[in-house]
């Protein structure tokens, strides 16, 4: 198949990662569709499509998770080779208070949208975003594809079943459903609301003297953060395979969220102890305190590996931060 007759419609095109996919696979030579939910401002939808300078690049398409019916006509018009299910409320604290909301677009989204890939296209292949919070309470000191599983949160919960779901849709009906169990993956467009980004925009505000503090949760938990550019190719190259299968993406490094702190205050030129403010705000009602994954299978069967370093990842965050903060304050 050459590139121009490959296609790839992705939900979530307008989060951290369909933004970063859609740049890969629009420099791959394939036409990009990207689900488009209703919102108020479109402006503010597609920032990350703008900044990475794509948005006249994709073609968007009218549709939310929950409405199965708008999938159908999106799949109709895409006609894709490929399916990228990125789509989801994916803040983890946000689905303690709206666990049913989570649990429509999260979980039962990810039904909609295999129901709509068996319905209408079911020779396309089909990645589903799984995550590395299903481990949650971990059974294992480092998390592979078979490790058991023993979700937190609504959140995780939710992704559980759109897992199992992705797995089953390939053995029933023999669809080429990969499901990726992605570990943190942060970028400068990661939201604002998690840690990192949190992290890397309030030690920004206080250098340029625009606040004093920065309030945080549990600085004990530990997460294996890489890059969502190095995580993309991940996505894609699950699609590439002769046959679908499942594959953990993640560093094989755990870091705490007080040392992932430290490296975006020393790149500041900032005490952390001067700063740092615990806020019990912040902590969760259940908490997934360690997760380190073992990426030996898509090094060994996707010839993947995470190329960007923590600490090159919070510096590339810190200064993307620091030069949008000096423009808007100009
Ligand atoms: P994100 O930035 O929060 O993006 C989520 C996307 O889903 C946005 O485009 C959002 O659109 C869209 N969306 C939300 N509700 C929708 C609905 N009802 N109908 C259609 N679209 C809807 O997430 P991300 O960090 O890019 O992550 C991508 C996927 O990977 C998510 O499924 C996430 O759960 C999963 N994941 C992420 C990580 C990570 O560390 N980043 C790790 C493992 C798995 P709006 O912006 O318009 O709301
Ligand atoms: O950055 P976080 O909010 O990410 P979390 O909960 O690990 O979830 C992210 O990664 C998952 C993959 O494992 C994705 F599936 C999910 O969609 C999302 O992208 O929090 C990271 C850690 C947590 O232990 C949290 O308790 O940081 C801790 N933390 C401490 N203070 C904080 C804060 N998290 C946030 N967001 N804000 C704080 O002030």
């Amino acid at each position: 198949m050459t590139s121009v007759d490959r296609s790839a419609f992705i939900t979530g095109i307008t989060g951290q990662d369909g933004a970063y996919l859609a740049q890969l696979l629009l420099a791959k030579g394939y036409k990009v569709y990207g689900l488009s939910p209703r919102r108020s401002n479109s402006d503010i939808n597609l920032a990350r499509l703008e900044w990475l300078g794509i948005a006249r690049d994709v073609e968007l398409l009218d549709g939310d998770m929950t409405d199965l019916s708008s999938l159908i006509r999106a799949l109709q018009t895409a006609n894709p080779t490929e399916v990228y299910n990125l789509a989801a409320q994916s803040f983890v604290k946000t689905s303690w208070d709206q666990p049913l909301l989570t649990g429509q677009v999260t979980g039962l989204g990810a039904a909609n949208l295999l129901e709509a890939v068996r319905l209408i296209k079911p020779d396309a292949r089909f990645y589903q975003a799984s995550t590395s919070e299903m481990y949650g309470l971990i059974q294992e000191p480092m998390q592979s594809e078979t490790t058991p599983f023993y979700p937190r949160s609504p959140y995780a919960v939710a992704k559980l079943y759109a897992h199992w779901l992705t797995v089953n849709y390939r053995e029933s009906f023999g669809l080429f459903a990969c499901s990726g169990i992605l570990f943190n993956h942060e970028s400068p467009l990661r939201g604002l609301e998690f840690v990192t980004r949190k992290v890397t925009d309030g030690v920004a505000r206080i250098k340029l003297g625009l606040a004093k503090e920065l309030r945080l949760g549990n600085i004990d938990a530990k997460r294996d953060w890489g890059h969502a550019r190095d995580y993309v190719e991940a996505m894609w190259l699950m699609l590439q395979q002769e046959t679908a299968d499942d594959f953990v993406i993640a560093t094989g490094r755990t870091t705490t969220v007080r040392d992932m702190c430290k490296i975006a205050f020393e790149a500041a030129g900032l005490a952390i102890d001067e700063h740092l403010v615990i806020d019990p705000a912040f902590f969760r009602p259940a908490e997934v305190e360690v997760l380190l994954g073992n990426p030996s299978k898509a090094h060994q069967k996707l010839g993947w590996e995470a190329t960007t370093s923590l600490e090159t990842m919070i510096r590339e965050m810190y200064e993307a931060d620091l030069a949008r903060l000096r423009q808007l304050n100009h």
